[in-house]
């Protein structure tokens, strides 16, 4: 008995320390939060056109609402998630996946040491709810350019 109960700890560990949901649930099974009026996430660094070396530092700005860690629900909060050379995902009910150009900030961090290959480079904020869903209306920044040089 001891020894199942051990087992089962085991195997939940993992599950329990991933910041995204492995295998998110139905997009209708999760109600998008509303975001209050003015909402706003802008990259507060690197500038739309700086020229950077790899890693390169991204601070992430918001307006109107506050940081929170994913799976904490407190109102006119949420986590951000850096779109790296991608746009944002076309069902903005969905939970965002977690892809190596979609990083989720589950922890409330805000700002970020990010590796990129030389060349051009965008990249965009949105936030996202206790579930990893985008508010409604969205809270999503414009999306910069960017030039890694080494
Ligand atoms: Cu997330």
């Amino acid at each position: 008995m001891r020894t199942l109960l051990i087992a089962a700890l085991i195997l939940a560990a993992p599950l329990a320390a991933a910041q995204a949901p492995a295998s998110p649930a139905p997009a209708a099974a999760l109600p998008r939060t509303a975001s209050p009026p003015g909402a706003e996430a802008y990259i507060i660094s690197p500038r739309d056109g700086a020229t950077v070396t790899s890693p390169v530092r991204v601070q992430f700005g918001l307006k109107g609402m506050g940081v929170a860690p994913a799976g904490v629900k407190f109102e006119n909060t949420g986590h951000h998630h850096l779109l790296i050379d991608t746009d944002a995902p076309a069902d903005p009910g969905a939970p965002l996946p977690a892809t190596d150009k979609i990083v989720h900030f589950g922890k409330g961090q805000t700002e970020a040491s990010v590796p990129l290959s030389p060349g051009k480079h965008t990249l965009q904020l949105l936030l996202g709810d206790q579930n990893h869903v985008p508010h409604n209306p969205p809270v999503i920044s414009g999306k910069i350019t960017i030039t890694v040089t080494r």
